[in-house]
C-alpha cells in the first residue's frame, strides 16, 4: 500500500488529509485510497509516460500556433460546485474550509492566506460549463465530493470559464480528475485530462465563407487530427457524433486498440452561453478534453491502465523524457484469477459502490469487475453475480492471499453496500 502524506501540496495550496476526508460531514465520500493520489501529479513527471505525453502534446501546439497555446498544469483539482455567493462572509468559508469555529486561533491566522489563494482557484466544476442540476456527473455515485459544495473535479473543463474570464483565448489545462467509476483496463477512479481552448473572433472567420460554428468545428477536427497524426502516425480511427452540455457540436475520438474501439478524447464547439458570460463577445471557440492515459496506452503500447501507478522499477524504467518510439514490454504476464461472488441487491445499490469497496480492499490486484449474469425472481428480489478478476501486474499472487483477499471483499461488499450475500 502506499503511504498516505499528511500534508500535500496542490496547485500551490498546502492541503492536509482533514481537509479531503472529512469523516463525520455526510456529503464527504473520499476514501483514504483517493486521498492518496492527491498531489502524486504523474503529469509533471517527465520520465512518466503522461508527462512525456503531455509535452509532446505541448510540442505540437508550440509549434502549429507558434507558442499562443498558453499552458498550466498546476490548477487545484479541488473545485467548488458553485462560487460563493456575492457578499458570502469569507471568513466564514474559511473557517469551514479548516473546520474550526472562528479565526481567532494561530492556525487559523497562519492558514488563512492559504485559503484566501484557494478560494480564489476555486471554480465550478458544473455550472460554468452548465451542467444541469439533476445531471447524472453530479450524484455522489459518480463525483467525490469533499463536502456539499465541493468536489475533486471530474474534468479540466471545470477551469475553462475561470481562464476565459480572465482574458486567455488559447489554453491547455493539465491535470489529475476524480470520478468513481467502474473497474476495468481502460478505467480507473484516478486520470489524467488535457484541456484544450482555442477562441476565433468573428473576422478570423467571415473570409472562409462559412459560418463560425462550421468553421470551429472544421478547425477542431483538423488540429485533432493533425496531434494524432503526430503521436501515433497512422493509427485507425473514427469520429462519433455526442452530447455534452457545454459543446454544440459534440464528438468523440475512438482509436482502436487491443481488439476494440476506444474512446480517447471528448471535444466539440463551446456554447456561446459560456462565451458571453465570460466576456468573449463576437466569438466562437472549440474546446477539447484529452484522456491522457487512453493516448498514453495506445502511444506506448501499455495494456493495463493500473500500469501507470506503478512504482516497479520494470515498468518506470522503460520510459524517458522526449521518447515516443518506445513500445513498453510486458515483464511477463502473470495469471489472472477469478472469483464470482452473488448477492440480492437492495434499491439504494449501484455498481460504482461496489467497484469502491472491492478497490479499497484489493487496491490495484483487482483488475476487473463484470456483472456476468442478472435476474429478479418471482417475489421482484433481483440478484447480481458479479466476476472479479485478480492480477497483479507485478508477481504471481498464491491461493492463499487470493482467498483472503475474497473473503475480505465479501465482507465489506456485505457491510457497507447492505445486499444479501448468496
Ligand atoms: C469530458 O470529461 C469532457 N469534459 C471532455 C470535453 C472537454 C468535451 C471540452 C467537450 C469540450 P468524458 O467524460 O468523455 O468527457 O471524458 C473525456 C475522456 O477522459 C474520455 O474520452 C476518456 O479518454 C477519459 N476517461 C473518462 N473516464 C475515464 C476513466 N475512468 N479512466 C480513464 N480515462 C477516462
Ligand atoms: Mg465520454
Amino acid at each position: 500500500k502506499q503511504p498516505i502524506a499528511a500534508l500535500l501540496q496542490v496547485g500551490g495550496v498546502k492541503i492536509t488529509k482533514d481537509d479531503v476526508v472529512r469523516e463525520n460531514d455526510p456529503a464527504n465520500n473520499v476514501p483514504d485510497a483517493i486521498f492518496s493520489k492527491l498531489g502524486m501529479q504523474l503529469h509533471r513527471r517527465e520520465n512518466h509516460p503522461i508527462g512525456i505525453l503531455k509535452n509532446a502534446i505541448y510540442e505540437y501546439f508550440d509549434s502549429n500556433y507558434s507558442g499562443k497555446f498558453v499552458k498550466f498544469d498546476d490548477l487545484s483539482p479541488i473545485v467548488s460546485v458553485k462560487e460563493p455567493e456575492k457578499g458570502a462572509n469569507k471568513d466564514r468559508i474559511i473557517c469551514d474550509a479548516i473546520g474550526k469555529t472562528d479565526l481567532n486561533n494561530k492556525f487559523a491566522k497562519l492558514v488563512k492566506p492559504y485559503i484566501r489563494a484557494l478560494l480564489k482557484t476555486l471554480v465550478k466544476n458544473f455550472d460554468d460549463v452548465l451542467v444541469p442540476a439533476d445531471h447524472v456527473s453530479r450524484s455522489n455515485n459518480d463525483t467525490y465530493y469533499v463536502d456539499a459544495q465541493t468536489v475533486l473535479r471530474c474534468h479540466t473543463s471545470a477551469h475553462q470559464a475561470e481562464l476565459l474570464k480572465s482574458g486567455h483565448s488559447h489554453f491547455l489545462v493539465t491535470g489529475d480528475v476524480y470520478r468513481r467509476d467502474s473497474i476495468d483496463s481502460t478505467h480507473y477512479p484516478v486520470f489524467h485530462q488535457m484541456e484544450g481552448v482555442r477562441v476565433f473572433c468573428s473576422d478570423e472567420w467571415v473570409d472562409s465563407g462559412l459560418d463560425g460554428t462550421s468553421y470551429a468545428s472544421m478547425d477542431l477536427k483538423k488540429s485533432l487530427e493533425g496531434l494524432a497524426q503526430k503521436l501515433f502516425g497512422d493509427v485507425e480511427m473514427r469520429w462519433i457524433d455526442t452530447y455534452f452540455p457545454f459543446t454544440n457540436p459534440s464528438f468523440e475520438l475512438e482509436i482502436y486498440f487491443q481488439e476494440k474501439w476506444m474512446e480517447v478524447l471528448g471535444c466539440g464547439v463551446t456554447e456561446q452561453e459560456i462565451l458571453e458570460r465570460n466576456g468573449k463577445i463576437d466569438s466562437v471557440a472549440w474546446a477539447f478534453g484529452l484522456g491522457l492515459e487512453r493516448l498514453a496506452m495506445v502511444l506506448f503500447d501499455i495494456p493495463d491502465i493500473r500500469l501507470f501507478w506503478s512504482t516497479d522499477q520494470r515498468f518506470t524504467s522503460q520510459f524517458s523524457e522526449g521518447k515516443l518510439g518506445i513500445k513498453f514490454k510486458p515483464f511477463s504476464k502473470y495469471p489472472p484469477c477469478y472469483k464470482d461472488m452473488s448477492f440480492w441487491i437492495s434499491d439504494s445499490f449501484t455498481e460504482n459502490n461496489l467497484c469502491e469497496v472491492v478497490r479499497g480492499i484489493a487496491g490495484d490486484l483487482v483488475e476487473e469487475v463484470r456483472l456476468i449474469d442478472n435476474f429478479t425472481n418471482k417475489k421482484g428480489m433481483t440478484s447480481h453475480c458479479y466476476r472479479i478478476a485478480y492480477r497483479s501486474m507485478e508477481r504471481s499472487l498464491t491461493d492463499e492471499e487470493i482467498n483472503q483477499l475474497q473473503g475480505d471483499v465479501r465482507e465489506a461488499v456485505q457491510s457497507k453496500l447492505k445486499v444479501i450475500l448468496r
